[in-house]
């Protein structure tokens, strides 16, 4: 059984190369236009960044190295007595292209579980700061910290060449995933649960069977299943959006893979992006609450007319590249549709029925681009159900995902030698120039 370090050994090289080609043999190619509404319109549709382990169609949404998520579903190994794809096998796709067998799977769990144990001036860290911080600063608090632990920094500070980075990125980005279900735990314990015993992490588990069982929902088989598939799904979504590209941007300044994705949470943290999550179950409780006994599909509808009417967002749908409903809000229902008790609990009710009637409702609105949900609109509302009840926690979730593509891309671009990033800026002044010319 090879490592997943070996793995990539092989598989560095013929990516080299083929940058290499890209460059010598098509580098003037043209892959579109610049325009004015580029400039001013947040680069939205803009092809101008290289990202290698998941690309987004509009209609199709997300592939990772070309496999759709239900393709993952079929071919990823899942936790011994699961269903679901495990952040593990995940990870080994991102990061090689290669389908992991399942003996590769549980050697990478036990890698990560192996080294999952968090030092001791992180956990005094994390334990004094004040339980009303919130947990998506606290975790970039955290991730940002662990950077004392980084190889990466302390070989670039030795002095070594550019060919080796990506070596050093690999066993950073390995050690932080291996962490973050420890860290993520301890900001939960410290918010909601202060005082109680923490358990350690067990080495025969995988990640986030570890993360369930510190959260304390070990025992909750369907949960520990939900958050596999959710952490698994949520895991890339190519280069662009904000967590991604902040990573991306601050790691080509050679920042070591601790402090890019730190950097990258705090995009996450926004609410145009993962902290949707939260606003959604926070807006649908609202909503909930309001219409009492009277949740209609007409009820529905004045309830998302007073939200845009009011000003604000419909927290959980539009995309700034996908236009049809998300695979990820998909695979998330379709795991509510095969458990009767979901299917029975009113917010899981009242988020599918929200669904039924509110494309139509944007359409009507007629600004967003897309009506459709994206995954944030579905992932909350199962957390809910299964008792994890703080909604202010669900960013973090996605948080601790999310890390499996950004380091991926970290190792990637360290391993192809990406320039550090720096695109052109214009003042309008300038921009009116150019358009004189
Ligand atoms: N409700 C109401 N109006 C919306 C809307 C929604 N869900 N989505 C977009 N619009 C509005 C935009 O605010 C914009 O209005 P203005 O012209 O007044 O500025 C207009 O429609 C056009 O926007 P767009 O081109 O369709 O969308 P963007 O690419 O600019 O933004 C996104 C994408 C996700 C930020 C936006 O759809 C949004 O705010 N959605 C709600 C928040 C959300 O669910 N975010 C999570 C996304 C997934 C993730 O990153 O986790």
């Amino acid at each position: 059984t090879k490592t997943v370090r070996e793995v990539l050994e092989e598989v560095v090289p013929k990516k080299q190369l083929q940058l290499k080609q890209l460059k010598t043999e098509h580098s003037q190619a043209v892959l579109g236009e610049v325009k004015v509404e580029h400039v001013v319109g947040g680069m939205r549709g803009l092809k101008s960044m290289l990202w290698e382990a998941s690309v987004l169609d509009p209609l199709e949404g997300i592939r990772f190295h070309g496999l759709s998520i239900a393709d993952c579903q079929n071919v990823l190994p899942a936790a011994p007595g699961g269903k679901e794809i495990i952040a593990e096998s995940m990870l080994w796709l991102l990061l090689t292209g290669k389908i992991p067998t399942e003996a590769e799977t549980r050697q990478l769990s036990r890698q990560l579980a192996e080294k999952g144990e968090l030092p001791e001036y992180i956990e005094k860290l994390l334990d004094s700061l004040p339980p009303t911080l919130h947990p998506m600063t606290q975790l970039g608090m955290g991730v940002a910290a662990l950077n004392h632990e980084s190889k990466f920094q302390a070989a670039y500070e030795r002095g070594i060449k550019k060919n080796e980075y990506w070596q050093y990125a690999l066993e950073d980005s390995l050690d932080l995933l291996a962490r973050l279900p420890a860290l993520a735990a301890r900001i939960y314990r410290n918010v909601y649960n202060p005082g109680q015993p923490l358990p350690k992490v067990n080495k025969d588990l995988d990640l986030v069977g570890n993360y369930a069982n510190m959260l304390g929902f070990g025992d909750n088989h369907d949960l520990t299943e939900y958050l596999r598939l959710y952490i698994a799904i949520h895991g890339d979504h190519e280069g662009g959006n904000a967590s991604a590209h902040t990573s991306h941007l601050v790691g080509s300044t050679l920042a070591d893979p601790y402090l890019s994705y730190a950097a990258g949470l705090y995009a996450l943290a926004g609410p145009l992006h993962g902290l949707a999550n939260q606003e959604v179950l926070r807006w649908q409780m609202q909503m909930q609450k309001e219409l009492g006994d009277n949740i209609t599909h007409d009820s529905i509808r004045e309830s998302l007319w007073k939200t845009l009417k009011s000003g604000q967002v419909v927290p959980g749908y539009g995309h700034g590249v996908l236009r049809n409903p998300d695979p990820r809000f998909m695979a998330l229902q379709q795991f509510c549709d095969t458990r009767p008790s979901l299917l029975q609990d009113p917010i899981v009710q009242l988020v599918k029925k929200t669904y039924e009637v509110a494309p139509a409702v944007l359409k009507e609105h007629g600004k967003t681009k897309n009506p459709y949900p994206n995954v944030d609109a579905a992932s909350g509302c199962v957390l809910y159900h299964y008792g994890l009840t703080q909604f202010k926690y669900y960013t973090v979730i996605f948080g601790v995902s999310r890390a499996l593509g950004c380091l991926t891309q970290y190792v990637w671009s360290r391993a192809l030698g990406l320039p550090i990033e720096r695109p052109k800026s214009l003042s309008m002044d300038a921009i009116e120039k150019l358009i004189k010319e």
